[in-house]
């Protein structure tokens, strides 16, 4: 990626996330600013800002006791510097799940399924990936395996339309196993580079979802042992907290390989990436921060955390 494109979005960024910059960034550079030295008092303060930002209690308090541990060893004298530390465990925190997709040319069709709750940006998602692959001049289908409601078909052969490429569906209420089997077939046959799946959020029970996924995986094995090649989650960054069980229910029913968060634009809440990095380490592939076809940017762990704090002339 050129610089150029780094520092878009980084700007991008900072500007979708104003509202979780509000919270969490602006709430501890309100605290920092009263601050002559840094007391055990303001750590607490600085901790229940986390808390309500959504950090999570496990990430807030590996943060908050590494910071102690510093502020005993006299290295955090200075206020003003306090920011920079914290940035610094942040970045730590999420490190590790900066991770690309990479999609390898070998694999083909290279198959994605995207699994979700209802309403988290799923299909919205698959179209903003799909433009993105096109762009990139990769040969794309799509799979709509939300059969679940017509609306979900017509929806996702929208985003075809648009983007110009196949989209193999069946009538509402087919199985869903079905429909993307068809289509791998079809990719295959049709040499696409990467087919993207949709799926149901909804389904009557939990146990049902996770057939559902399971049966998915299952046939896409019998194709071929690799298969899926990327099981991505999408979470919804403004169900705070609650994406912590949604993850650990969805993982249940199938292994994931990466999370994409949404909506981190309309939201008070892109902490819940740390409790998320933190207790699953999954990697985040991208994030979304709009409603628009482009409004998905790869992740990158250091913008992240730029994004939160704000600029001095802010
Ligand atoms: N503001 C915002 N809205 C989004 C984002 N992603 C999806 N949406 C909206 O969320 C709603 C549900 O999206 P949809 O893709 O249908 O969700 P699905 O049920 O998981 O497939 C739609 O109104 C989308 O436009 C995002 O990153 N930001
Ligand atoms: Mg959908």
């Amino acid at each position: 990626m050129s610089e150029e494109d780094k520092n878009g979005f980084l700007g991008k960024f900072k500007t979708t996330l104003s509202h979780t910059r509000t919270k969490l960034g602006r709430g501890i550079a309100g605290l920092v600013l009263s601050q002559k030295g840094i007391s055990d008092e303001f750590l607490e303060d600085v901790e229940t800002q986390m808390l309500t930002s959504d950090v999570g209690i496990e990430a807030t308090t590996e943060i908050i006791e590494n910071l102690r541990k510093k502020n005993n060893r006299k290295d955090l004298v200075d206020p003003a510097k306090f920011i920079q530390h914290l940035k610094g465990e942040l970045i730590d925190i999420l490190k590790p799940c900066e991770q690309q997709l990479e999609i390898s040319k070998d694999k083909k069709p290279f198959v994605i399924l995207v699994i979700g709750a209802n309403g988290v940006g799923k299909t919205t998602t698959i179209g903003k990936l799909t433009k993105l692959y096109r762009k990139g001049g990769r040969k794309v289908m799509l799979a709509a395996g939300d059969t679940f409601r017509a609306a979900a078909i017509d929806q996702l052969q929208a985003w075809g339309e648009k983007n110009e490429v196949p989209v193999v569906s069946q009538k509402i209420g087919a199985d869903s196993a079905s429909v993307i089997f068809d289509a791998y077939q079809s990719a295959k046959a049709k040499g696409i580079d990467i087919l993207i799946a949709d799926t149901a959020g909804r389904v009557h029970t939990k146990d049902n979802l996770m057939n559902e996924l399971e049966k998915i995986s299952r046939v896409l094995k019998n194709q071929d042992q690799r298969l899926p090649d990327e099981v991505l989650l999408i979470i919804d960054s403004t169900t705070g907290q609650n994406a912590l069980s949604q993850v650990a229910s969805f993982k249940k029913a199938t292994p994931i390989s990466g999370i994409i968060l949404t909506k981190l634009d309309g939201s008070a809440k892109g902490g819940v990436a740390f409790g998320l990095a933190r207790k699953f380490n999954i990697p985040f592939r991208f994030v979304g921060v709009g409603e628009k076809v482009e409004d998905l940017i790869p992740f990158n762990c250091i913008n992240f955390v730029e994004a939160l704090f704000p600029d001095k002339d802010d």
